[in-house]
């Protein structure tokens, strides 16, 4: 029997957790076009008849400009500590640039196994992506270099079959029916911020939070009360829309999903509150759940 510990880092919106969704084929990370939707460490655990590897998503890469980028930025790395392997991604579409480079070096410095994940790979050609791995090869530190499309799911097994030769034998850390570390109730409150980031505008989304309210199971149908918070009144209009149009998609939106992930039919009531800046305040950010102390 052979486990261990993965830590999934890289910039924002490189696909790191579509990549862990597609190891998984469970969604336990949300996903969106906006760079900085994964707030925190999220585990997600993959089992198979010999082995157990436990991965850690994490939030982009990021400069700190307020204490919810504060707690992302311990997020990551806390999780690169005491992994056995770190997998680092980037974006196969793009030119690798000399800031990915110099992140990349940054955050594997000194770290023994480092596989580098390309990804993206149906979005760029032969021609383009050829330069790139080049650069690639010629970095130092790194083990493997696995192109691939987490989106597609191309190239994924390849991935774990390289991740399974770092592998020692050890024991099964989780119970093989349990894929995440995360509550039922997390999960929700996700789903309906990836709903709110994917169908607002752009200004907004960094700035929201989701809190679940009133959650009860009890009857046939699961019936969910949950707050959407915004930094700012002038917001409001805009997660509401035009005769509430905008609350309601985000709703039916998010039930749809929710409904797949109990298994059971939901009834989901959103309402927008006002938390004036709260990323700038610990307190609120603690109270959303981004407490340090639990990293
Ligand atoms: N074409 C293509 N798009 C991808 C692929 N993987 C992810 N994406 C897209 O890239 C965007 C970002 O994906 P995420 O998985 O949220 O990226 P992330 O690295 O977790 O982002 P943060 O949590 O913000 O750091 C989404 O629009 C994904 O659909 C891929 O293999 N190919
Ligand atoms: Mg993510």
């Amino acid at each position: 029997m052979k486990s261990g510990f993965v830590a999934i880092l890289g910039q924002p919106n490189v696909g790191k957790s579509t990549l862990l969704n597609a190891i998984l084929k469970e969604k336990v990370s949300i996903v969106s076009p906006k760079p900085q939707t994964t707030r925190d460490k999220i585990l997600g655990i993959y089992n198979d008849e010999d082995c157990q590897i436990v991965f850690i998503d994490t939030p982009g890469i990021h400069s700190s400009h307020n204490k919810l980028d504060e707690y992302m930025n311990k997020a990551i790395n806390s999780a690169k500590n005491d992994v056995d392997i770190l997998v680092y991604v980037i974006d196969g579409s793009k030119k690798i640039s000399s800031n990915v480079i110099d992140t990349l070096n940054k955050y594997t410095k000194n770290i023994d196994n480092v596989i580098l994940v390309v990804n993206k790979v149906d979005d760029t050609t032969y021609e383009k992506l050829y330069p790139e791995l080049n650069k690639c090869n010629s970095l130092e530190g790194i083990k493997d270099i696995v192109p691939l499309s987490a989106l597609k799911g191309k190239n994924v097994e390849e991935l774990i079959t390289v991740i399974k030769s770092y592998l020692k034998d050890d024991v099964r850390y989780y119970d093989e029916d349990i894929y995440t570390d995360k509550s039922i109730k997390y999960l929700v409150s996700e789903t309906i911020r990836e709903k709110t980031l994917w169908l607002l505008q752009d200004e907004l989304p960094h700035g929201i939070a989701v809190e679940i309210v009133r959650f009860d199971e009890s009857k046939s149908i699961c019936e969910i009360d949950a707050d959407i918070i915004i930094e700012k009144q002038s917001h409001k209009q805009i997660v509401i829309g035009s005769k509430g149009a905008m609350l309601k998609n985000i709703g039916t939106k998010s039930r749809i999903d929710i409904e797949k992930l109990l298994d059971k039919k939901v009834m989901l009531k959103l309402f927008v509150k006002v938390r004036e800046d709260w990323r700038q305040k610990d307190s609120a950010v603690k109270s959303f759940g981004y407490n340090s102390q639990d990293l």
